[in-house]
């Protein structure tokens, strides 16, 4: 089995979206494997977004991700497991997100865009190792 992990990010937790989020995940076969309700920290976020580190939107983001409660989420799945969470999530723009996906159903800006998803099997393995150590 593959994991990957997602987080439901403060807006989805604030609007009271996990359970819909969830469902999802749940509902295209995928199985939690680990859950924690988790107010993520600057240095915590300063790792899981170091690739962003230098860009323009680093600040917002940070700022964005540590203002309230996530709900992170590992899920389990067959092949690609990462690949198959990314397509419910549709793309990292709501605007561009068809209606069907998280984004293009419950979401408007790019700056609040619900849900994140690990983009790659390697990335998926640091990323957990980050959030749950006991599972990677
Ligand atoms: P995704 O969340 O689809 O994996 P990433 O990892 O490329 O997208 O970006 C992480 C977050 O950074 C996005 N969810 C978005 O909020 C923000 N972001 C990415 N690219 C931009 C951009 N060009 N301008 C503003 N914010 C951005």
């Amino acid at each position: 089995m593959k994991r990957t992990l997602v987080i439901c990010k403060p807006d989805a937790v604030e609007r009271g979206l996990t359970g819909e989020i969830i469902g999802r995940l749940e509902r295209k076969g995928l199985r939690l494997v680990g859950a924690r309700l988790q107010s993520i920290d600057d240095e915590t976020a300063g790792r899981h977004y170091e690739e962003h580190r230098g860009k323009g939107f680093y600040g917002e983001l940070v700022t964005f991700i540590t203002r309230s409660p996530s709900m992170v989420l590992v899920v389990e799945g067959p092949e690609e497991t990462w690949k198959i969470v990314r397509t419910l999530m549709g793309p990292t723009n709501p605007a561009d997100a068809p209606p069907g996906t998280i984004r293009g159903d419950l979401g408007t800006v790019m700056a609040e865009n619900l849900i994140h998803g690990s983009d790659s099997a390697e990335s998926a393995a640091r990323e957990i190792g980050i959030f749950f150590p006991d599972l990677s």
